[in-house]
């Protein structure tokens, strides 16, 4: 049954990675690339729609051949094609490509120089700098790999990819009778952009069945610990499942632990302390009475505070917050009256300008902003200035025809290397909003990364910066900035910062985020859609803006048009 996106994808991945090694055709390798995004970023889940006869040739980059893999699959739970490739190329060359920066050929370099094929065996020999005396890696590329080893030992997985691995999971334990309630506590819980385990709550008194219910999961590969009341299990996408099962009258007790986090608890432990209290899963102890654990709610009010939002819950000044009554009411997905970063067909979207104006409408938006790239990195397939020009035309005809609805004109702009902007100011002048944004030279210094962005905050036209940190969720690293001064300057020249709501990206991240509010610097959260469905991808970043504190009030695009209006306006 349970097979997920993230399983397809995670073989398809693997598929491409192995063919990569191969030599094959490149074309091949990015069709599995493309095929593994599109399904691990489908909203709907791909097996639900076999069995529902939907035909999968009608996603992206998904053909007949590529449907049928996805049948196999479903079906059998594996593709002989992967086992098949596994035998004929080493898989452990597979996992030295997770390393960040080391691409088939390095791999294979690797390999034929100085015959290594594992991680421990790459480790051993960077650290005795036999790696950098292999023609074109050097000391600097010798240290990166070993920097991104240390890195790799603490895998994490996007909370995305979480998500559709905890929806069929809690569906199944919860058709369970023994389960009275359910919930997934940890980092999951607090929104964390990713998460390292899933830890789950659950109230049952027949901890024994409950636990040879989850084992029993067609998704277990493999069972670490099983207990009545405390089980682990490592499920096939790979992630690590902690089960805590408790009696109701330590559900609250046992929620607020497992949610976390650790600092967090920690702080409230302390305060226990003072007033001779004992706090532990099963709830607050005055000896050996328990005071309070059915409910979260007792558990705060004992302390004079209001539940805190788990996304909060970071020992980051939330606890003196709640105590002073200073708690913020944060943002909810509802407050959003807009999306301020999207793209159509006209740059490398999947969509007409009438289909995002219609998707933006269907989910009740007031406002969808248009930004197509423009044409600097060439397979994002920009737009020139004369193709922006003809675009910002077409908008206003279908401005015309829309009710209670506009599309916003805007460009997402290459900030070049010198900080200039790819489009002329006298296209750029008739946008709405322009959003400027780095998508090149990742790895300039500090300084000059910063004021390259500094300079693109100096043109006039410009009024969002974009993915600022340009990172991308285990796979690129944060550009190296001065956020701070940036942010100085955008709250200055009466700019904004964006939180990119890919949740491949989630740029900024919380605490650039409770940075930008310390400083009094509102925010844009944006999703990049490159489709209608991917407008959904707002909720993530309304998660990524709670953990940095934010209220509607600290969101640009919370606004209506007319309030918007004035905000952009840089005077
Ligand atoms: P993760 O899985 O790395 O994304 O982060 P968490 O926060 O889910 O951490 P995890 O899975 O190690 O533990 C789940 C929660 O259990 C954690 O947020 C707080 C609680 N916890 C774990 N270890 C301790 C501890 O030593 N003391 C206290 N007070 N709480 C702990
Ligand atoms: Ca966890
Ligand atoms: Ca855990």
């Amino acid at each position: 049954m349970p097979v997920t996106n993230a399983d397809i994808a995670r073989i398809f991945y693997e598929i491409a990675d192995l063919l990569d090694i191969k030599d094959a055709n490149q074309y091949r390798v990015r069709a599995y690339r493309n095929a593994a995004t599109t399904i691990e970023r489908h909203p709907k889940s791909v097996p639900d729609m076999l069995d529902a006869g939907d035909d999968l040739t009608e996603l992206a980059g998904i053909g007949k051949d590529l449907a049928e893999k996805i049948e196999e699959i479903v079906e059998t739970g594996s593709l002989q094609q992967l086992e098949e490739l596994k035998q004929k190329v080493s898989p452990e060359l597979a996992e030295l490509m997770s390393i960040p920066g080391l691409g088939a050929r390095r791999v294979q370099q690797l390999h034929e120089e100085l015959d290594i094929s594992t991680i421990a065996e790459l480790e051993e020999a960077a650290k005795a700098n036999r790696v950098q005396q292999i023609p074109g890696f050097g000391e600097k590329t010798q240290q990166k790999i070993l920097d991104n080893i240390r890195h790799s030992g603490e895998r994490r997985t996007s909370w995305f990819a979480a998500e559709q691995v905890v929806e069929p999971l809690v569906n199944y334990l919860r058709s369970h009778d023994a389960i009275d309630e359910i919930t997934v506590a940890g980092s999951y819980r607090r929104h964390k952009d990713t998460v390292g385990d899933l830890d789950i709550v659950i109230v049952s008194e027949d901890g024994a069945s409950v636990t040879q219910h989850l084992v029993d999961y067609d998704a277990v590969n493999e069972v670490v610990a099983r207990g009545k009341t405390r089980s682990t299990v490592i499920l096939r996408s790979g992630l690590q499942v902690d089960v805590r099962v408790v009696a109701a009258n330590s559900y609250g007790a046992a929620l607020h632990y497992f949610t976390g986090s650790k600092a967090h608890n920690l702080a409230l432990r302390n305060m226990a302390l003072d007033r001779d209290l004992k706090i532990n899963e099963y709830g607050i102890w005055d000896g050996d009475e328990q005071i309070a654990g059915q409910t979260e709610d007792e558990m705060y009010s004992l302390f004079d505070m209001p539940v805190i939002p788990p996304e909060m819950r970071e020992n980051r000044g939330e606890i003196e917050a709640a105590r002073s009554g200073k708690l913020p009411k944060l943002i909810t997905i509802d407050d959003l009256r807009g999306d301020l970063h999207t793209h159509t067909v006209d740059s490398d979207g999947a969509a007409t300008l009438e289909e995002m104006a219609e998707a933006a409408q269907a989910r009740g938006y007031d406002y969808l902003a248009i930004t197509d790239h423009s044409p600097y990195i060439s397979i994002t397939q920009g737009l020139d200035a004369s193709q922006l020009a003809a675009q910002i035309d077409r908008i206003d005809e279908l401005n015309e025809g829309f009710d209670g609805f506009r599309l916003l004109k805007s460009c997402e702009v290459d900030i070049l290397e010198d900080g200039t902007l790819d489009m002329p100011d006298d296209v750029l002048k008739r946008l709405d909003l322009c959003v400027c944004a780095i998508h090149s030279h990742f790895d300039l210094s500090r300084k000059k990364q910063t004021e390259r962005i500094l300079k693109a905050l100096d043109n006039p036209n410009t009024t969002i910066i974009g993915h600022p940190t340009g990172r991308r969720i285990g796979q690129r690293k944060p550009m190296d900035i001065d956020m701070e001064r940036v942010m100085e300057a955008a709250l200055k020249c009466g700019c904004y910062l964006e939180i990119n709501a890919d949740p491949d990206r989630l740029d900024l991240n919380d605490v650039a985020i409770h940075m930008a509010k310390d400083i009094g610097l509102k925010l844009a959260i944006a999703t990049d859609a490159h489709k209608p469905s991917a407008l959904a991808y707002m909720r993530f970043g309304v998660y990524q803006a709670r953990r940095g504190w934010l209220t509607a009030d600290d969101v640009i695009n919370t606004r209506s048009w007319d309030d918007l209006k004035d905000l952009l306006d840089r005077g």
